[in-house]
């Protein structure tokens, strides 16, 4: 028997085990499950951003990062209020919802693609739909990190589970509207300009990758033994290579 041979033996009992993780159904994993979207600039507004949500349980945490927003509103720090969205396609709007031509996509014009506010992704406090326009609690200025955790109700888990969440962040930067849109108010707010409720970014959010994954939690990287935490499936893969080392070793004492 030649040494290659032995050589290339150790190898391939371990891509043996590795192909067994990956076969393990993500029925099997601990019970987190991840979202994410990237955030893309709706209605003329050059932002950018991603986002994700952790659910375990009734626990969501998000961790959102957004920059190239309006960043002042009346010589303040803009307030951008966002949410998740439900109920509807779940897909971003395109300029076809402009329904009344003034280059806008408003909050409601985007309803039908979008759907309602399931969870207001406030800094503090309420995450029901109804802090939806509080602009106290809402993320400010052009860039922000956005980290909470926090009771999720149940219409959002059912619409994540379903594939019709959307992020929507609203505020735009009024310079960027046409002179109709300027002058007019907000849908929601009357007491404000249709530019401060506007959609400015919008991300569609799908399970992520990793949630398909054996116990398989957001952040630890790719790597294909960093999702199994299966003890069993380790004691397994262990006792092949254990296997795999004395066959070796046999085989070593033969070749001599
Ligand atoms: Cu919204």
């Amino acid at each position: 028997m030649s040494r290659t041979y032995l050589r290339l033996c150790l190898p391939v009992v371990a891509l043996g085990a590795a192909g067994l993780a990956a076969a393990i159904p993500a029925s099997a994993a601990s019970g987190d499950v991840s979202y994410q979207a990237t955030l893309n600039g709706l209605n003329h507004q050059s932002a950018s951003g991603s986002f994700m949500i952790s659910v375990k349980g009734d626990q969501a945490t998000v961790t959102e990062h957004v920059s190239g927003l309006a960043g002042a509103f009346g010589g303040k720090p803009y307030p951008h209020v966002q949410h998740i969205h439900i109920g509807a396609q779940g897909v971003c709007p395109t300029m076809a919802a402009d329904k009344n031509g003034d280059g806008v996509i408003s909050t409601t014009e985007g309803g039908p693609s979008y759907g309602a506010i399931g969870t207001t992704l406030s800094t503090s406090g309420d995450t029901s739909p109804k802090a939806g326009t509080t602009l106290t609690v809402a993320p400010t200025g052009a860039s922000f990190t956005y980290h909470r955790t926090f009771t999720v109700n149940s219409a959002t888990l059912v619409a994540l589970k379903a594939g019709t969440g959307v992020v929507v962040v609203h505020g735009d930067d009024p310079a960027t509207l046409s002179k109709r849109a300027q002058q007019e108010k907000s849908d929601l707010v009357p007491s404000l300009p249709l530019a401060a409720t506007s959609p400015a970014l919008c991300g569609a959010l799908t399970a992520s990758q990793m949630s398909q994954m054996p116990g398989g939690a957001p952040n630890t990287g790719g790597g294909s033994t960093a999702g199994i935490e299966d003890e069993g499936l380790l004691a397994l893969a262990g006792g092949l290579l254990v296997a795999a080392g004395g066959a070796f070793a046999v085989r070593r004492r033969l070749s001599r």
